[in-house]
């Protein structure tokens, strides 16, 4: 890439960790990297794991097959009800002697998988959050909040030993307890918060009502991430609490946070591609799509010990940007994720995502972007009930106005989306969380 004004500019102003110099690798030193940690993966997986040794006999495939990142298509995907079917250690290549650490994700949605680290593992997801972290700008000297929850989610751990890692200063407050997080954010003089953005919107309010102007504290950077979040909600985000915010993205069965984010440029996630690589496919006939176009997202860990996964259907919803990223790291960067694919609605007829709603719901005053989607039938035909929190103000305020914001909150969506929608409110903080994220959309409609 020839350096433009503005990369110049980028590149200047960016603080510079040593432990991101992976990031800067050069992309035919990267592929020779990924190539090598491949064949590593693909043999471990066949000599330790039955199910994949299984699957490869059956498509008649030896390890030795696999030799560059260009014969992974060789490889059969793999998919969340595999993870589930072979619940809970059926898919580790690693002996109970040799896992340190066990986390289990329930996600949103049914049966929880488990997922295994080795003492290696656990070290390079140390070293990609510090990665991870360094990438949002943030710095040895740093206080962090890490407001993600500590537990069988992996949230919490992840963060906390690579802000350690890093040399930030980590606060090991978990999610929730919202009145409890401006204290300490407040008296601790925290610089940086990570957490889902739903829960950080909860801290929004509330600190609101407490009288409490966050963008007088000393924070300066929010890592948020777990769950879709949209650019509307970044803008909210950083207006009210004077922040960058950074969108971060991982999931248990790759490692848990810390497979991708975002630098300062702020469009698009980096991909920690020395530990993860990436394909995009056509969900419907699962053939890989070029760079630039939006599929889904599939994984193969380079280089985990206890529970390597090979093609890994993520359902997340993406693209893998073709451009270099103007902050000059050489891993290349995915559009970020606002839905999954098992996120969409089908609507009479139409294909509906939340994070439409979500953006309809930021531009209306008075209401949170925090919602439930509950879809249903009656005689035959589609009926979709919106369930929105409105702002503490809004609803100690006199009922009249807020018959009034329904019907806005309607109109909008309507105009925006093209759904006629039944809007019901409720109060603040009522819409349920698990790990600190909405479950967005409820069907009723099977039932
Ligand atoms: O949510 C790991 C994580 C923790 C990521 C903290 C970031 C921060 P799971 O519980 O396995 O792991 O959920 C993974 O959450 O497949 C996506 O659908 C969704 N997700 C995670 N981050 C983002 C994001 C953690 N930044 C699932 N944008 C993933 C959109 C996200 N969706």
């Amino acid at each position: 890439m020839t350096p433009t004004t503005t990369s110049l500019k980028a590149l200047s102003t960016a603080p510079f960790h040593p432990a991101s110099s992976p990031d800067y690798v050069p992309r035919e030193h990267l592929r020779r990297l990924q190539s090598q940690r491949l064949r590593d993966t693909v043999r471990r997986a066949y000599d330790r794991v039955g199910w994949y040794r299984q699957r490869m006999d059956q498509r008649e495939l030896k390890p030795d097959r696999i030799r560059t990142v260009e014969d992974l298509a060789l490889l059969p995907l793999t998919v969340k009800s595999d993870l589930r079917e072979n619940y809970p250690f059926g898919l580790f290549a690693a002996t109970m002697g040799q896992i340190v650490r066990l986390h289990a994700s329930a996600g949103t949605t049914g049966k929880p998988i488990v997922v295994a680290y080795t003492r290696n593992d656990l070290d390079a997801w140390t070293e990609i959050m510090v990665r991870v972290l360094a990438c949002c700008g943030i710095q040895p000297g740093d206080v962090i909040q890490n407001a993600f929850g500590y537990g069988l989610f992996a949230g919490g751990l992840g963060f906390h030993y690579g802000g350690e890692a890093l040399g930030a200063t980590v606060i090991p407050i978990s999610g929730a307890h919202t009145d409890r997080q401006i204290a300490v954010m407040k008296d601790f003089g925290v610089s940086a918060i990570c957490s889902t953005p739903s829960d950080f919107l909860h801290i929004i309010d509330r600190a609101e009502e407490m009288g409490v102007d966050l963008r007088k504290l000393a924070l300066r950077v929010g890592v948020f991430g777990a769950e879709p979040w949209t650019e509307a909600l970044r803008t909210r985000i950083e207006e009210a609490a004077g922040i960058k915010a950074y969108d971060i993205y991982g999931l248990s069965e790759m490692i848990g946070p810390g497979v991708a984010a975002e630098c300062h440029v702020q469009q698009g996630l980096h991909l920690f591609e020395d530990h993860f690589y990436p394909e995009i496919i056509d969900p419907e006939t699962r053939q890989p799509l070029p760079d630039g176009q939006e599929g889904e997202l599939v994984l193969t860990t380079l280089g985990k010990e206890a529970m390597p996964l090979i093609r890994f259907r993520t359902r997340d919803i993406t693209a893998i940007l073709p451009e270099p990223c103007p902050c000059g790291r050489t891993l290349r960067r995915i559009r970020r994720i606002t839905h999954g694919g098992d996120e969409m609605f089908v609507y009479r007829g139409m294909n509906v995502f939340p994070s439409q709603i979500e953006a309809a719901l930021v531009a209306v005053e008075g209401t949170l972007p925090r919602y439930q989607i509950v879809l249903s039938r009656d005689k035959g035909v589609d009926q979709v009930e919106l369930r929105v929190e409105v702002t503490p103000a809004v609803f100690s305020d006199r009922v009249s106005a807020l018959e009034g914001l329904e019907e806005k909150i309607a109109r909008q969506i309507e105009n925006s989306v093209g759904i006629r929608a039944h809007v019901s409110l409720v109060e603040p903080h009522t819409i349920p969380r698990t790990e600190g994220r909405a479950k967005r959309v409820v069907d009723q409609r099977q039932l």
